[in-house]
């Protein structure tokens, strides 16, 4: 997620959006700033403020706020708040709006003019964008804009965001002064809204116009009470089964050039910390995360397409009766899936849920979703112990057996995640019982360029933290490795009187009891910047210990190196262990303080050394020693 802020002008004319969520604002934002904010297909994507600028028909340059949907302007969660304050003036740094650009709906008008009618009464110029104008009209309902911005009293453009559609007109539509004066308020007040929008519908001959949706046809197969379960099911199944099959050829090709480089650069160096520096710090620590990239972009792909689709608020409801039992509500889900790309987004997603305790325990359980971070170290494991076999489930249904395991991480993440909701459920007290209102939003297809901008962006931070974060701690890493020099004499590899050497024996008195080896141990230290900093950790350490093997073929090293229980005692513990700084900066910062990072750090940290200790010794005990 895209979170930079642009400061343009600060003392000029500042627009800001407003809408029901799910409207199409940040559609709109992007197309009229060409930000690329995220879009999806379901309420509260957007959920802190957003700046950019768009240039009017004449060239005048405006500042434009992008804001998270809000039902009304008396919010209900921390995201409608940050709308609420900015349109009131009271948002920190920031002056009052001098023109709201309301964006309506045009296929649920009853329920968007609502708000349109606060918008009027906040005293302040307004512009209606009538959006989704496309769709409006394949279902059959012809809004006319002039009819309606009579009704209103404000100018209302007809737009379809996602073309760009209308966008001129709205341009042009700034420059004229006249629309900057404050419109008359509205005769109605938020008891009588309903009635007065009633009006105007009926004025406009749409009171009882009801289009209808082929997203009700499609939901009566996928909101089925058993055949509903049984298509989320499928669908997460093939999802990783994609992972590991579509990924395999570039995986190969991106370890080939790997190779490549690393022979090359092996033969063309003399003997000397330069050689080692390049060939085992940077290519086999960096080149032993990067193979990992085609596997999530894939499981990126699925999320885009599912997000865009519409596809994330059905399965929220039919989750929602198993996650009440949890004592939680079908609003965690959207902001736990989140949590499966990457926690932070997820924890900031939590800013939509109302009730502070779910928001709380929404938060302390997203860590325990399967983020892609962890995909490099569950991957590398699985490669390394699990035999790619296929297993027959039916004739002509085949599933591989490394998919199979690799799903099983992710539902022991979840099943951790409901064990812990269930204690959190029957220790703290709950608010008020909770009714899942969530809106479902129409199908459409996804949108190609909108999943492909999706993939280029998770491309890009993949790239810059490989080049970034991962490289300087395999630098580190490759640096505490190789100082100090062995003494003169010393048989054995340089690393085991290194730096690194010595920490991680020290560590070892604490993580032996679960199986970790010395080099196990080291390489989750730089690895708590990071999960994947541990394989390329992992990748530096051996490469220096001079196993003898190619460098760059990590996982047949370990194969070879560790035993089954170690290797599945290493997995357990990544289901839990809190490895990523950035993730408890952002609970610090959703918090607003140490209590709830401190403790979700030990709780998870509690979990993980218990779970790798119980698979290790229950490992061992079924003969995997
Ligand atoms: N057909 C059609 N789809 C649109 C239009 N505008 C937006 N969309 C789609 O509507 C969905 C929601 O768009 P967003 O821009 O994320 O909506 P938002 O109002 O910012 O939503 P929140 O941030 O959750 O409040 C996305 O799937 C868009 O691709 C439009 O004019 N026509
Ligand atoms: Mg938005």
């Amino acid at each position: 997620m895209q979170t930079a802020v642009v400061h343009v002008h600060p003392a000029g004319p500042l627009l800001a959006l407003l809408g029901n969520p799910n409207c199409g604002k940040t559609a709109l934002f992007n197309r009229l700033t060409g930000s690329r904010q995220k879009v999806a297909n379901y309420a509260g994507v957007t959920v802190e403020r957003v700046e950019g600028r768009l240039a009017t028909a004449a060239g005048r340059v405006l500042r434009l706020l992008d804001l998270p949907g809000a039902y009304s302007l008396y919010p209900r969660s921390p995201d409608e708040r940050v709308t609420r304050d900015v349109l009131m003036g009271h948002a920190q740094g920031e002056k009052r709006p001098d023109l709201v650009l309301c964006v309506v709906d045009a296929a649920n008008l009853r329920r968007h003019l609502k708000l349109v009618m606060a918008a009027l009464r906040l005293g302040l110029p307004c512009v209606v964008a009538l959006n989704m104008a496309d769709r409006a009209e394949r279902l059959g309902l012809a809004v006319d804009a002039g009819a309606l911005a009579a009704e209103l009293g404000v100018p209302v453009v007809r737009t379809v965001a996602t073309t760009g559609e209308g966008l001129d007109a709205l341009r042009a539509l700034l420059d004229d002064r006249r629309h900057w004066a404050p419109a008359p308020a509205p005769s109605c007040d938020e008891a009588t809204d309903a009635e007065h929008v009633q009006a105007i519908l009926q004025r406009l001959g749409l009171a009882d116009a009801i289009p209808e949706e082929p997203s009700d046809r499609v939901d009566a197969w996928v909101l089925h009470p058993v055949l509903g379960p049984l298509l989320l099911v499928l669908l997460l199944l093939l999802m990783f089964q994609a992972v590991y099959a579509w990924a395999e050829p570039p995986m190969g090709w991106i370890e080939t050039g790997t190779a490549w480089v690393g022979a090359q650069l092996g033969a063309s160096l003399p003997e000397g910390w330069l050689r080692s520096l390049l060939v085992d710090g940077i290519v086999a620590g960096v080149g032993g995360v990067l193979v990992f990239l085609p596997q999530i972009m894939i499981l990126f792909g699925f999320i885009l397409v599912l997000e865009d689709s519409g596809y994330l608020p059905r399965a929220a409801y039919l989750l929602d009766r198993l996650m009440g039992g949890l004592g939680l509500s079908g609003r965690s889900f959207i902001p736990l899936l989140s949590s499966f790309a990457c926690a932070i987004p997820g924890i900031m997603a939590a800013r939509t849920i109302a009730d502070p305790r779910d928001r709380l325990v929404t938060i302390a359980l997203a860590p325990l979703m399967t983020c892609a971070a962890r995909l490099p170290v569950y991957t590398l494991l699985i490669g390394a112990f699990v035999p790619a076999r296929e297993l027959t489930l039916a004739p002509g249904i085949g599933f591989g057996l490394q998919g199979l395991v690799l799903f099983g991480l992710y539902v022991a993440g979840i099943a951790s995640a409901a064990a812990v909701a269930w204690v959190l459920k029957h220790t703290t007290a709950r608010g008020q019982v909770r009714t899942l209102m969530m809106e479902l939003p129409s199908y459409h297809w996804p949108d190609v360029r909108n999943v492909l901008l999706g993939l280029w962006q998770r491309l890009a931070i993949f790239l810059r933290r490989v080049g970034g974060i991962i490289l300087a701690m395999t630098l580190v890493m490759w640096f505490l490795a190789s100082v100090p020099a062995p003494p003169a004499g010393a048989t054995g590899a340089a690393i085991e009187t290194s730096i690194a050497g010595m920490l991680g024996r020290g560590l070892q008195a604490v993580l032996e009891p679960i199986g970790f080896n010395w080099q196990i141990s080291v390489a989750l230290v730089p690895g708590m910047v990071a999960r994947e900093v541990v394989v390329s950790a992992l990748a530096t350490v051996y490469a220096l210990g001079g196993s003898g093997e190619d460098v760059t073929q990590l996982a047949s090293v370990i194969a070879s190196q560790w035993s089954v229980a170690t290797a599945l005692a290493l997995l357990a513990w990544f289901v839990f262990a809190p490895q990523c700084l950035s993730t408890l900066a952002a609970i610090r910062r959703e918090t607003g303080g140490w209590a709830m990072p401190l403790a979700v750090a030990a709780y998870l940290f509690v979990l993980a050394y218990v779970a790798a200790g119980a698979t290790y010794h229950l490992a061992r005990a079924l003969g995997a020693g």
